[in-house]
């Protein structure tokens, strides 16, 4: 019985687009709390899942930030961000945990994916990179082959000592060009070139990637300002965590749909990154006019 090309099939089968797996030993120097070995004792392999975004989503951005189209924009929130890929996600990792455990009698933990599932047990992003699927992006999620940074994904740890695939070792996936830098409304991403920034070591490979204000990221995201297609200006652009979510607290609920607060999860930073695919998927099909900055 191969296991890995059963699980590999069961998560295309639920929906996943990729399915790497990593050795734990390549979680060296994981922030306290966030080895998987804390998470799991016994932990030897992360298997992680992943989905791409719908083309005809990331689209929809685009309708959004070149034609105005605000109507638009809660497509991305529902299918591309908070609502669909979670759940899938979530799904598929249940699925495949299953599966390790009832065809290996081993024990599976899959962890959350992000919004509506909440929980941030391990760095998602390093767990993606150490399985193979990709590397850093400048703007600091994951970028792949195919599909640039518009990707999710989704980690299972378990037990069972599962033969790791090798690490990203392709051509580079991103070149700095800054688009992301640009693209961002709030600068919430540090200038190509700044010292300001991320370093880590996954396995043999050391990556690099910028500081993320991630304050200012969530300002633009859960629209707390008119600007960014809000209701109302709750705080400052530049406020602080303890601010932003003492505004959030207060934040209306939303009268409509299964969010319980409004949220435009903003995007364009990996809705304009030309990693990946970007001109076959979107420049040829005329989607895109290209100018973050427009
Ligand atoms: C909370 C969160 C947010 C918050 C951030 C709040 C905050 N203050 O951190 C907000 C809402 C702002 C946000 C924004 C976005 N997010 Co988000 N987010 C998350 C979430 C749920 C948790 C992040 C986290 O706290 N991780 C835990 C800490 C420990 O990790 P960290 O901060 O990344 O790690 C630092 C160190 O601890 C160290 N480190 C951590 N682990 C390890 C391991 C090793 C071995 C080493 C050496 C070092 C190391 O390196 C980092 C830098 O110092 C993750 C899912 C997840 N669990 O990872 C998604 C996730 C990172 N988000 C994702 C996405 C898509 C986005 C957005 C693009 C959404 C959008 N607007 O469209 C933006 C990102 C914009 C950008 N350019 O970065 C995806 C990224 C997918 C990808 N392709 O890589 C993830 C992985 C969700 C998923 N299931 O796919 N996000």
């Amino acid at each position: 019985m191969n296991i890995k090309k059963i699980l590999k099939e069961l998560a295309v089968k639920n929906g996943m687009d990729m399915c790497g797996v990593a050795s734990v030993d390549r979680f060296e120097g994981s922030p306290p709390g966030t080895h998987p070995t804390e998470i799991l004792p016994g932990c030897k392999s992360v298997i992680v899942i992943g989905v791409r975004l719908l083309d005809g989503i990331i689209q929809a951005n685009f309708r959004s930030f070149e034609d105005g189209r605000g109507d638009l924009k809660g497509l991305y929130g529902q299918y591309g961000y908070a609502i669909l890929p979670n759940f899938e996600l979530t799904y598929a990792c249940y699925a495949v945990a299953q599966a390790v455990e009832r065809y290996l009698g081993e024990v599976a933990t899959p962890l959350s994916t992000g919004p509506m599932t909440m929980g941030r047990q391990i760095s998602i992003r390093h767990a993606a990179v150490a399985a193979g699927l990709g590397e850093f992006g400048w703007m600091s999620i994951v970028l792949t082959p195919e599909f640039g940074p518009r990707n999710r994904f989704g980690v299972i740890l378990t037990t069972a000592e599962l033969e790791p695939d090798p690490m990203y070792s392709g051509e580079p996936l991103c070149d700095n060009c800054g688009i992301c830098v640009k693209a961002c409304p709030i600068k919430a991403i540090g200038a190509v070139g700044s010292e300001d920034k991320h370093s880590c070591k996954l396995g043999e490979k050391e990556y690099t990637y910028a500081t993320i204000d991630m304050a200012k990221c969530f300002v633009v995201e859960h629209a707390m300002r008119k600007e960014y297609g809000g209701r109302e200006d709750l705080v400052e652009n530049d406020a602080s965590a303890p601010e932003i979510f003492e505004a959030l607290s207060k934040m209306p609920a939303s009268g409509s749909g299964l969010q319980h607060q409004d949220s435009w999860y903003c995007g364009r930073c990996l809705s304009y990154c030309p990693a990946g695919k970007w001109k076959e998927h979107f420049k040829e099909r005329e989607l895109s006019k290209g100018n973050p900055l427009k």
